[in-house]
């Protein structure tokens, strides 16, 4: 596979959530089902505030998010607790075969994020995962107002790297982001960092690959 550039989603599939959860463990009950509802519903918002067409920021809609599952799930949190929750998605970490798989492809191809994060958000999380200087461009959705996987949000790429969206090979962990990229144009591959199956929606991605290492590989 040779695109002519290759663009990234970012949180869970460049950086992990490993600092959402440290904060979770600290401050809640259930950890793992706080943070899995906290993430199902910022990514649920995304969706309602596209369809609303009434864009709020992911860092909003990540802050509803939170509210929410404090709520349904009974967690009492101070402001200053909550707070800590939400500073933790400024702490992504990368993912360590991410560091190596960037490192080999950043000497063959432009590289560049393309997430739903706001510009804050990507700016502070790229810098604090080190990794900012692997990127040529770092596009958010804030540019278009609206989230992922609306075409408007594919379409940065194209726009800003200078590449048609079929020379471009798009990367992502999150089934939905490989349903959307494809349905758009890109060529397409889903990173499966966890045991669960792609959304039987649309067309398949072009390639699955375990990590970023496979990535280089197919991609020398
Ligand atoms: C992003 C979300 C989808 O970075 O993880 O765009």
């Amino acid at each position: 596979v040779r695109p002519d550039a290759i663009v990234f989603d970012m949180y869970g599939t460049v950086t992990n959530l490993k600092a959402v959860s440290n904060a979770c463990a600290d401050l809640v009950e259930d950890p793992a089902g706080f943070g899995a509802l906290w993430r199902s519903k910022q990514l649920e918002y995304t969706f309602l505030s596209s369809l609303m067409e009434d864009y709020e920021d992911f860092w909003q809609v990540t802050e509803a998010a939170l509210h929410y599952a404090t709520a349904a799930t009974g967690s009492r949190l101070t402001e200053g607790q909550r707070s800590s929750l939400m500073q933790s998605w400024l702490r992504p970490e990368p993912y360590e075969d991410a560091f190596k798989g960037l490192q080999e492809m950043k000497d063959r191809y432009p590289l560049a994020i393309l997430s739903n994060g706001s510009r804050g958000m990507l700016k502070k999380g790229l810098n604090h995962a080190g990794l900012e200087s692997f990127f040529d461009h770092v596009l958010s959705v804030d540019e278009v107002k609206v989230f992922k996987p609306s075409p408007k949000v594919y379409g940065l790429a194209p726009n800003r790297l200078g590449v048609c969206k079929e020379r471009i090979l798009f990367v992502s962990s999150n089934s939905f982001d490989v349903v959307g990229a494809k349905k758009y144009g890109f060529q397409t591959a889903w990173i499966r960092r966890e045991e669960v199956p792609l959304d039987p929606l649309g067309e398949t991605p072009d390639y699955v690959v375990s990590s970023f290492e496979e990535l280089a590989l197919l991609t020398a």
